[in-house]
């Protein structure tokens, strides 16, 4: 996406990191990582939640599946996009927050007036997730303005009370078009009546201004009292789209403390280039946060991409090193238009330790944006490899045959010590209807558990990632 006649900004605040000048991927692996399960119905085993094909699929370790639809939740809009679980009222049962939003792009047969993009929380219960006393939130701009984006993103926070934090980053703010904006909403029926309130780069205290085209808020991840908000088409002084990000960390459920980071920020690898659009992707586990930078040139290869770890703290963020194709040990090399980092999760790898999960749009053979997926442990060993997934290759095997194999779908975690299971798919050769394979992979991640066969368009699909 690009927008023209953005006007220049001015220069981001830059946040000194003192002591961060030596920093090495151990610094981030001491990050916690959280051993809450996914739990809708509190029999104590893991229930997974797909997204895709515009409705959640939920598989409950009893065996039983359940489908979540618009109809079942009393909407129009097209769909249900991205979720996060956590136990929001405290019950025991987890619960799954899903945003909504409306696609405003179209070509004919546009509507007058478009729906505005949707926001629920269901609870969990003996049963299952609700769907009966859902709570339902929307947009508190008018019908007709730019709150199609509304549920784009959505995380909660849970300190020092549970707060659900609703993306709109294609809303207006102080005449900027496409400024973007977070809302904070009470998670429970009393949320209905509209957002306790509403964050932009206008607020007291947020680094930045709001200007056309920032999207502030198209990504936000949380854990505990901190969010992190992507607002990856910042401009950087004259630099456009060089992307920024917010780290909050909350005292109370609308007062908030708030760093900006940019690759020109001390202490952060990198330079800031343009089109870097630094802070895009984002993945959370406890206090251990992972952006995807698949825009960020790498040398003369443009759109190379790396991934960013770094470590939250009282005091904002430290930044670990950064990990490219070009990193030692990393299979492969950077080349233009690899897009490393398109897709990052973080899971509980061998040994308790984190690891990255990532996938590139590379090149196999002479298979333009083929793809291919990476595991990179925090601290890699002889029995915790980097393990690099190329279809057709081992331990994937099966066909490369298409654009977009393999894709990452996240990670599920099945006890509070064990390593997490990674879930990718691959295209298998069948075009028409199409056809994909979803594999599971188990630490240390070298042979495929399971591969099943799926159909239609659930290779877009996501999994709800462990309660952070
Ligand atoms: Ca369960
Ligand atoms: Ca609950
Ligand atoms: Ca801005
Ligand atoms: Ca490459």
């Amino acid at each position: 996406m690009s927008w023209i006649g953005r006007r220049p900004v001015r220069i981001v605040t830059a946040i000194v990191v003192s002591g961060a000048a030596s920093l090495a991927m151990a610094t981030v692996s001491s990050a916690a990582i959280n051993s809450h399960l996914t739990d809708f119905d509190g029999d104590g085993r893991t229930d997974i939640a797909f997204g895709g094909g515009g409705l959640i699929s939920v598989q409950y370790a009893s065996g039983r599946t359940q489908k979540i639809t618009t109809a079942a939740l009393g909407t129009t809009v097209p769909g249900l996009g991205m979720s996060v679980a956590d136990d929001v009222n405290g019950d025991g049962f987890t619960d799954l927050a899903i945003g909504a939003p409306v696609d405003q792009e179209c070509d004919e047969n546009c509507p007058p007036v478009y729906p505005p993009g949707e926001a629920f929380i269901l609870f969990g219960s003996s049963g299952g997730l609700r769907t009966d006393n859902a709570v339902h939130l929307k947009s508190p701009y008018p019908v007709g303005t730019y709150n199609g984006s509304f549920g784009s993103s959505v995380a909660i926070l849970r300190a020092p009370t549970p707060v659900l934090v609703v993306g709109e980053p294609l809303a207006m703010v102080a005449g900027q078009e496409m400024a973007g904006v977070v809302h904070l909403y009470t998670p429970s029926a009393a949320g209905a009546a509209g957002p306790l309130r509403t964050i932009t780069q206008n607020s007291t205290g947020v680094p930045g201004a709001p200007e056309t085209g920032d999207m502030f808020g198209a990504e936000v991840v949380a854990s505990g009292a901190n969010l992190v908000v992507s607002v990856a088409y910042e401009d950087i002084g004259t630099v456009e789209d060089a992307g920024m990000l917010t780290v909050f960390r909350f005292s109370a459920p609308t007062a908030f403390t708030a760093w900006g980071y940019t690759q020109d920020t001390a202490g952060v690898p990198g330079a800031v280039e343009t089109r870097d659009r630094f802070g895009g992707h984002l993945a959370i586990d406890g206090n251990l946060v992972v952006t995807g930078i698949p825009d960020e040139a790498i040398g003369a290869a443009w759109q190379a991409g790396m991934i960013q770890p770094f470590t939250l703290t009282a005091t904002g963020a430290v930044f670990g090193r950064e990990i490219t194709q070009n990193s030692p040990g990393i299979p492969d090399t950077a080349e233009p238009e690899d897009l490393f980092g398109s897709d990052v999760a973080i899971l509980r790898g061998c040994g308790g330790k984190p690891a990255y999960a990532v996938t590139s749009s590379e090149t196999i053979g002479s298979v333009k944006y083929a793809g291919s997926g990476y595991v990179i442990p925090s601290v890699p060993s002889t029995a915790c490899p980097i393990v690099h997934y190329v279809a057709g290759q081992a331990p994937l095997l099966g066909t490369l045959s298409q654009v977009g194999n393999p894709r990452l779908q996240g990670t599920v975690r099945t006890s509070a010590t064990a390593s997490d299971t990674l879930y990718l798919v691959t295209a298998t050769s069948s075009n028409s209807p199409a056809k994909y394979y979803r594999l599971t992979l188990k630490s240390p991640y070298t042979t495929v558990a399971t591969r099943t066969e799926i159909t239609g368009d659930s290779f877009v699909t996501h999994i709800t990632p462990p309660a952070p």
